[in-house]
């Protein structure tokens, strides 16, 4: 019997490990027309995983002789909740609940639907583990809370379906991140539902960028195709662009002579991209630039640059990390306010609306996996969360930009397996994608006081987080800091910061006050700008940001090393000393 069953058993979450969608699939959207399964879903919260535990999904309602047998589930009469969204912000109650969450929608899809060779389910992010259920039959599991993944579901679907997802963000010091992190750790499908109906050969992934060193004078395409052989079309009529590339063992490529305007935050100009294969066509708005490094300094288009940053993470006191692009795009007024051209974009892959928006705007990115703290680096299931993640992220966001490095991490331990976890992420990023810098936060020697991380060997710009000032009251450390150093690869600060609680003042130096926090501005700014070597900042952070792990009384779970307060309504004085800062830097 299933009831006996469901509470005997367990490992019962064994069965459902062995579906994974992973960028192996399919995360590439481009521009494809979908149907939205955005809107009601019936839900409720399952803090026993009783769902997979007694398999509602399978919806026994009689036993094999006929007789109706009790439930302890209501799909259709659950609850309504609009995804996507975070659980945790519809109902006060929930705010700190963590574990499975399980939402129900019944769907109905046209013949012509049907009719479709393919039908892939996209959901853009569940948080952290998604297992996917469709007309009683367990589909697919994703694992990785941030990514977009794709599911192929068409010998599941219907005319009537019922499509079933449970999604769970219990922490686990296995997964990347661990159950140890400085933000909140939202909860549910918190980016859009969509399925995406394909035909037989399909385009699995389009590529598009300048040629590094052409003197911007190629542009690379590849295309990955489902099938093996055809013959792919590539056309950007701006620039008069319009080939017909073959497909071998499934990928087409070819450096195309072109002169694009190229894009810069200055100038973010975009070409519309299309590519066609067989009955499939994607489309992109593509920015052509050139990033690169060459001693102590960052060339973008071949001109020296200086990354004027600030770092932002996804939270908002009204929607939490399922943000709006009104939200977005305030992110981004703001950032450009305080005379900024550069965000990083902590600590795992934001909504790819964020990148394609500063495409738009003009504004440079770093892109983050996360690899945060510490993670289990000897272990190898571990591992291959972490590159999957990264995987995800470059597939996703390869033709954005404004994107123009990707990490690998933030402050791990300098140890052999953290070395030999982060090397093998650095290389994939370096082969998959030979475009874009890679990088990661390191954390400052502390017994050397100076830069020195052996992981900066496989980047090619070191980033540091340093907080003297703040954990390292001791502000003299910071001259001694550089002095000690002599990076061979340019160097941001990937972070430094103080905590302001908004309206509590005091003395430069009462901690948590809005003067201490701006006279660490200053100080920092000051002693920053005369380092050659530094090529970037982007001190913590923007926004002040739900903090589970923040429980002092002016802190009440928010970490506030906010330039801004969580309700972005006030600007504490750290935000103007910055702002004269970066206007006044070239
Ligand atoms: C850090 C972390 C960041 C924290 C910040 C802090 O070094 O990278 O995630 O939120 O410090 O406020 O302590």
């Amino acid at each position: 019997m299933q009831k006996m069953a469901d509470f005997l058993t367990p490992d019962y979450e064994s069965e459902y490990l062995n579906k994974d969608a992973a960028a192996k699939d399919l995360v590439f959207m481009g521009g494809r027309a979908s149907i939205s399964l955005n809107g009601n879903w019936n839900y409720t919260i399952d803090p026993y995983d009783t769902c997979l535990r007694q398999k509602w999904f399978k919806e026994i309602y009689k036993d094999d002789e006929g007789r109706t047998l009790p439930v302890d589930f209501s799909f259709d009469t659950w609850e309504e909740i609009e995804l996507p969204c975070n659980t945790n912000t519809v109902k006060p109650e929930f705010f700190w609940y963590e574990g499975p969450v399980v939402f129900s929608k019944t769907v109905r899809l046209k013949e012509t639907d049907l009719a479709h060779d393919h039908i892939f389910l996209r959901i853009g992010a569940a948080n952290y583990k998604c297992r996917v259920f469709i007309n009683g039959q367990y589909v697919c599991e994703h694992f990785g809370g941030s990514t977009p993944f794709m599911c192929d579901v068409k010998e599941y679907l219907k005319e009537d379906n019922r499509i079933v997802l449970v999604s769970d963000n219990t922490r686990n010091r296995y997964h990347v991140p661990t159950e140890n992190t400085d933000w909140f750790n939202y909860n549910g499908i918190y980016r859009d539902i969509e399925l995406v109906l394909l035909p037989g050969d399909y385009i699995k992934d389009l590529k598009i960028a300048l040629v590094p060193g052409s003197a911007f004078k190629k542009i690379k395409v590849t295309v990955r195709t489902s099938s093996d052989s055809g013959v792919v079309k590539v056309n950007i009529p701006e620039l008069n662009i319009s080939e017909l590339l073959s497909v071998h063992n499934g990928t087409a490529e070819r450096e195309l002579d072109a002169s694009p305007l190229l894009w810069s935050p200055e100038s973010p100009k975009l070409y519309d991209v299309t590519v066609s294969f067989c009955e499939d066509t994607v489309s992109d708005k593509v920015g052509f630039r050139e990033i690169s490094v060459k001693g102590n300094d960052i060339f973008l288009n071949g001109e020296k640059i200086f990354l004027k940053g600030i770092s932002v993470h996804e939270d908002s006191d009204a929607t939490g990390k399922a943000l709006t692009d009104e939200e977005r795009m305030e992110t981004i007024r703001v950032a450009k306010e305080l005379g900024a051209n550069y965000l990083r974009l902590a600590h795992y892959p934001h909504h790819e609306n964020m990148a394609k928006l500063c495409d738009k705007e003009g504004l440079l990115l770093w892109e983050e996996i996360p690899v945060y703290w510490a993670i289990e680096f000897d272990d190898l299931d571990s591992y291959e969360q972490a590159k999957n993640q990264l995987e995800e992220l470059i597939c996703r966001d390869y033709n954005r930009a404004s994107v123009i490095i990707w990490s690998v991490g933030n402050e791990n331990p300098d140890t052999d397996e953290r070395f030999k976890f982060m090397s093998s992420l650095a290389d994939f990023a370096h082969k998959y994608d030979e475009t874009r810098p890679v990088s990661a936060a390191c954390l400052v020697d502390g017994k050397t006081l100076s830069i020195k991380d052996r992981l900066a060997e496989k980047l090619d710009i070191i980033g540091v987080n340093e907080y003297m000032g703040w954990y390292s009251p001791n502000f003299d450390e910071l001259d001694m800091l550089f002095k000690n150093s002599n990076p061979s690869k340019p160097v941001i600060i990937t972070e430094f910061g103080a905590d302001a609680t908004a309206g509590l003042h005091g003395t430069v130096d009462d901690k948590g006050t809005e003067e201490c926090q701006a006279e660490i501005y200053g100080r920092q700014t000051e002693t920053i700008k005369n380092i050659p070597y530094i090529k970037g900042m982007s001190p913590w952070i923007l926004f002040d940001f739900k903090c589970p792990r923040r429980t002092s009384s002016i802190q009440g779970f928010y970490n506030r090393k906010g330039l801004i307060t969580s309700d972005r309504k006030y600007k504490k004085p750290a935000f103007y000393v910055l702002q004269k800062f970066y206007r006044e830097k070239n």
